[in-house]
């Protein structure tokens, strides 16, 4: 591996178990209290992971209700959300995939529109005003092209602006990541490449992605820093993405971090996982859970508040139930949604799929009242 990539902590990469796991996770990375965060910080990593995961887990049932479309759970990566998340600036830009829903969240994004988003609704798309948040994209790394848009845009008006485009080990295979990496490194541009390295590209493994050892080296050939992280450790994430993000503020450039992280779930809610995993390893990666581990250093640390955590999820159900409430309460959906802001003049034959869409829905509706 090149010398140019920080790894921390040593690891493979191999999703089948080998590649020595059991060297994957130090045992106890942190054995007194850290001191670049008080105490009110290290507990917002954990109650902001556990908004996270409880937020996933109400998504999934919901899917599993009829209440929403297709969703793409998060639980297993909270670490590499919040970490990332809480390490950017007030006005730094935030580009996420479809399974950013946590990051999405923390920087700003109402818990409802990211409900409408998975219920199929325009609503879900749009961005408060003042929200550095680009919408989020199915196209698989076609949103790296756009960060690295957004931080040039940044660079030649001076702005103190850094990006931070998220991304699964899948797309470090589309030839946008490499036209993205290429300029970004050309022009040094204030962008941070954040790979949630889950282990796997819906049932292809991270072992078949690539011939290289690690996603992070590929900076290196592009004229920049990569840095492997412990995606289960939040701290870790922050550390890194922190720095990097210091780093491109300062004008030096781009970084390209890999977070070693692991989906828990299924790639979407239309995806049967155990045609391609085994147990086993779900059970490893469990072991080093982002959000247990993170609960056993706060008691190791002294910092464990029973009181508090109790009063915390209590918090977190009654947001999510509001938020629900909101999304369901909302007016019906708009047929026309499908077919405007495509065309500045919609073509004849897509106006009478609009009016027979339309007709159908309102006899629906109306059968349905
Ligand atoms: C350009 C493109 N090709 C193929 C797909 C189909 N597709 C959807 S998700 C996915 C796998 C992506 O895996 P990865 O980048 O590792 O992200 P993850 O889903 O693991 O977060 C693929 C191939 C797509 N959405 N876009």
């Amino acid at each position: 591996m090149s010398n140019r990539v920080e790894e921390v902590p040593v690891t493979g990469h191999n999703s089948d178990g080998s590649g020595g796991k059991d060297d994957f996770f130090p045992t106890n990375p942190e054995p007194s209290v850290p001191k670049d965060f008080s105490a009110e910080e290290l507990w917002s990593f954990y109650e902001q992971m556990v908004f996270i995961r409880e937020f996933d887990r109400r998504l999934l049932r919901l899917q599993r209700a009829g209440r929403i479309g297709t969703y793409a759970p998060v639980e297993g990566q909270e670490a590499c959300q919040v970490g990332s998340a809480l390490a950017m600036r007030q006005g730094d830009f935030l580009v996420p995939t479809y399974r950013d829903s946590g990051t999405m969240m923390l920087r700003g994004i109402p818990i409802t529109t990211v409900l409408m988003y998975w219920n199929g609704r325009l609503e879900g798309l749009q961005i408060p005003a003042g929200v550095w948040v680009f919408p989020l994209t199915i196209s698989i790394a076609s949103q790296l092209p756009h960060a690295v848009g957004i931080a040039w845009a940044a660079k030649l008006q001076h702005k103190d602006q850094v990006t931070l485009v998220m991304f699964g080990d899948g797309a470090t295979s589309e030839g946008d990541f490499h036209e993205a990496l290429n300029f970004a490194g050309l022009f040094q541009l204030p962008v941070v490449f954040f790979c949630q390295n889950n282990q796997y590209a819906i049932s292809v493994p991270a072992s078949r992605q690539t011939a290289t050892e690690t996603f992070a080296e590929k900076a290196v050939a592009y004229g920049f820093a990569g840095k492997r992280v412990d995606g289960s450790d939040v701290l870790a994430v922050y550390r890194a993405v922190d720095d990097a993000i210091a780093k491109a503020a300062r004008g030096e450039g781009p970084t390209l971090i890999e977070a070693l992280t692991y989906r828990y779930g299924a790639h979407t809610t239309s995806d049967d996982p155990t045609k391609y995993r085994t147990e086993g390893e779900l059970e490893t990666w469990r072991q080093r859970d982002p959000i247990d581990s993170f609960a056993k250093r706060l008691r190791q640390w002294g910092l464990w508040d029973d009181a508090r955590e109790h009063r915390w999820r209590v918090q977190v159900e009654e947001k999510l139930i509001q938020a629900v409430a909101s999304m369901e309460g909302a007016p019906p959906a708009r047929p026309a949604d499908l077919f405007e802001h495509l065309y500045a003049q919609i073509p004849p034959r897509l106006l009478a799929q609009q009016a027979a869409l339309e007709k159908e829905v309102a006899q629906a509706r109306g059968v349905a009242e």
